[in-house]
């Protein structure tokens, strides 16, 4: 059998906005990703792991139809894709924490509506038709959905719909188009889709050491090491302050016999409100610092 078959098989938009979130993944995963212009294929045969690049709107059937054993596609895509029977072979293992969007209904920023109900008898242009008609039944609107692939968000402009459902990040292309955001439908990130059926034992064990590291890479994400000088007897006011964080670890400051150095993992967000309130404890040389792996 050739390293190829025996290799974790993974599939990742070649090139558009999940490319570069799956490039990074795997290079902080320490996976390497060596790929040339044009190249479909490139493998890590260190790690055992072979990548094939496509358009994002074919890795799911590749995942289904097992060519490959994962990949990554937004939320979104599998919301629309719902109903194709061949994609109820995939599930989804987690989700990865980047191209963070919202699928949205907007419409012309100087006539603006606030009720759902006033789409009904309008027509909007969408890419995502299946996500807009579910959402349309279920606010019991009747409405008229035009299917666009490509520059939506023109579609007020030029006459074709009323409104839009589309994809929003920043909002800038909405804004340029004098668009705003009226109704959020569904919110997406990417996400690893893995085939149902098993791997074979070896390539599980792949998955497994895989899915640590994703796993370490997120975590550290999420969290925060603080270190903090503070007085004994306030660490019992720390975890309303740092909610989640489980037994700080405690070390004797020379010279200061009443106060302690306070070492924690913040697994909430630290803001400046949160160090005004460390502050406001008595609190002081506080660092806080971003955790590049955390594996518990
Ligand atoms: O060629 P291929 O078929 O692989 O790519 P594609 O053109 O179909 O998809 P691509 O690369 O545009 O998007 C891939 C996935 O990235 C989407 O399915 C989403 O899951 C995710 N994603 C995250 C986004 C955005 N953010 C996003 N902003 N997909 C599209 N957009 C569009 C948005 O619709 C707008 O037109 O980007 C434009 C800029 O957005 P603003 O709001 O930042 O201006
Ligand atoms: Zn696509």
């Amino acid at each position: 059998m050739s390293k190829n078959d025996t290799n974790l098989r993974i599939a990742l938009q070649r090139s558009g906005r999940l490319a570069d979130g799956c490039l990074e993944l795997f290079k902080q995963c320490g996976i390497k990703i060596r790929i040339s212009k044009n190249q479909l294929l490139t493998a890590d045969d260190e790690f055992g792991i072979s990548f094939i690049f496509a358009r994002d709107d074919d890795i799911p059937g590749l995942v289904a139809n097992q060519v490959c054993d994962l990949g990554i596609v937004g939320q979104n895509l599998l919301a629309e894709y719902n109903e194709r029977p061949d994609l109820n072979q995939i599930e989804t293992i987690m989700p990865l924490g980047f191209a963070h969007c919202k699928l949205s209904i907007a419409g012309a920023k100087n006539n603006p509506i606030d009720n759902v109900a006033k789409l009904a008898g309008s027509t909007i242009a969408t890419s995502y038709p299946n996500i807009l008609n579910i959402f349309l039944s279920q606010n019991n609107i009747t409405a008229r959905v035009v299917i666009m692939h490509g520059s939506v968000e023109l579609a007020p402009q030029i006459g074709i719909a009323d409104y839009i459902c589309d994809l929003v990040s920043s909002g800038a292309t909405l804004a340029e188009n004098g668009l705003s955001e009226l109704f959020k439908v569904m919110s997406s990130e990417a996400v690893l889709i893995r085939q149902k059926p098993q791997l074979s034992a070896h390539k599980e064990q792949l998955l497994g050491r895989l899915l640590l590291r994703i796993n370490g890479i997120i975590k550290a994400g999420q969290n925060k090491y603080i270190m903090m000088h503070l007085d004994k007897n306030k660490i019992s006011q720390l975890a309303k302050i740092l909610p989640g964080c489980e037994s700080p670890t405690i070390l004797d400051l020379q010279g200061y016999p009443d106060k302690a150095a306070v070492h924690v993992v913040a697994k909430e967000g630290v803001f400046w409100h949160t160090i005004e309130q460390l502050k406001g404890i008595g609190a002081s040389s506080i660092l806080v610092m971003p955790i590049e792996k955390m594996v518990l």
